[in-house]
């Protein structure tokens, strides 16, 4: 049976992304499960969620344990706390040397991964993890400034000893406790010195970490994360390079509000869609069947949902189109929004409904 990591979300949770990294990097056969929960409000006192579990077999029936995630499902057994789970990951995939084999350097990596899991409140408070934002002109508090301090001294001491490009050498569990630590400097401005700058370029180049990342541009947003961001003058999608946008096809919006009958095939659309042609050379044409298929797609889906014998979810079913259905299975869950991702290009795709007409919004963003 394969092993199921139940996360939050892995598109904004630094606790998701540190086992999903280890796993991931130690080739584990596993299936990641994403919570299906909107979280309304986030409290961090002194750097630990608050969480609001007034839903706890709610969550638990979405895989949580305590009310937080990540969990990881093995056999039949919950294994909560992604340090813990990170350590399961070193036990059962001894080959990726998740941990240094030296026992005094074992010791001393494991001091490290403790110290961020218990400690670093300012961090979690003030700079919250949200790896594809920007914020710009960002001053962190004296405390966090003690703490982004305190994260040099290690990596520092760490790189120094190892000789680097990670923590312990090796890449591990350390560097998947990190992780978030540098997104968290990217998002908020943080100035690495050179060396550091060095072993924070390694790890973006990690295959784990672009698995990772293709994974969470894919991940159902959450507002509560995303108005973080805002409030401090910040750009959830600023880590995102915006493409040429929608301008330049002279298309703001499309509406669609035509009988199922004379939407386009969805398998047309498709083929077309996957044009080998890159975002910035595809031509109108190309751009608009894309947004129909979209929006027949919606419509199918709100339609489906006021009468399912309608035939319509059948049209974007058919065969050609199974390429897509991990889209749309992630789109029903969403309802909100459809990200198609072809060769690290992303379309976003906002939806409107009301009356029976749909309006449609596409940008394009270049990761
Ligand atoms: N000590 C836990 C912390 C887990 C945790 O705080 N998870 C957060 C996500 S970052 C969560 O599940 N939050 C749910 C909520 O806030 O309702 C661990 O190491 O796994």
């Amino acid at each position: 049976m394969p092993i199921e990591l139940a996360v939050i979300t892995l598109r904004y949770s630094s606790w998701s992304m540190r086992p999903w990294l280890a796993l991931t990097h130690a080739g584990a056969d596993f299936q990641t499960r994403t919570a299906e929960i909107q979280l309304e409000k986030q409290d961090s006192v002194g750097g630990v969620v608050q969480a609001q579990v007034d839903d706890l077999e709610a969550r638990r029936a979405q895989g949580s344990v305590t009310g937080l995630w990540p969990v990881l499902h093995v056999d039949g057994v919950a294994i909560h706390e992604a340090l813990a789970i990170c350590e399961y990951a070193a036990e059962r995939y001894p080959e990726a040397d998740l941990w240094p084999s030296d026992p005094m350097r074992r010791a001393q990596a494991r001091s490290f991964a403790c110290e961020m899991a218990t400690g670093f409140p300012n961090l979690r408070e003030f700079l919250s993890c949200h790896p594809f934002a920007r914020v710009p002109d960002y001053t962190p508090n004296p405390a966090s400034q003690r703490e982004i301090d305190r994260v040099f001294e290690i990596w520092d001491q760490c790189l120094e000893a190892s000789g680097g490009p990670f923590l312990f050498g090796k890449f591990g569990i350390v560097d998947c406790m990190y992780f978030p630590v540098i997104t968290r400097f990217a998002t908020y401005g943080v100035v690495l010195p050179p060396r550091l700058q060095a072993y924070a370029d390694e790890i973006w180049e990690l295959p784990a970490v672009l698995a990772w990342r293709e994974l969470a541009l894919r991940s159902p947003r959450m507002n509560v994360y995303d108005d973080a961001i805002l409030a401090l003058g910040g750009d959830p999608d600023g880590a995102l390079p915006a493409g040429d946008g929608l301008d330049d096809f002279g298309l703001e919006e499309a509406s669609w509000d035509g009988p199922p009958e004379e939407w386009p095939r969805a398998s047309e659309v498709l083929v077309a869609y996957a044009s080998p042609l890159g975002v910035e050379d595809m031509p109108p044409e190309t751009m608009q069947q894309a947004i129909a298929f979209a929006v027949s797609v919606w419509t199918a889906v709100v339609l489906a949902d006021e009468n399912a014998d309608d035939g319509s979810l059948d049209d974007f079913r058919e065969p050609a189109v199974g390429a897509a259905e991990a889209e749309i299975a992630e789109f029903l869950i969403n309802r909100k929004r459809m990200l198609f991702p072809k060769d690290r290009r992303l379309m976003v795709v906002d939806f409107t409904a009301s009356e029976g007409q749909v309006g449609v919004q596409v940008s394009w963003r270049l990761p």
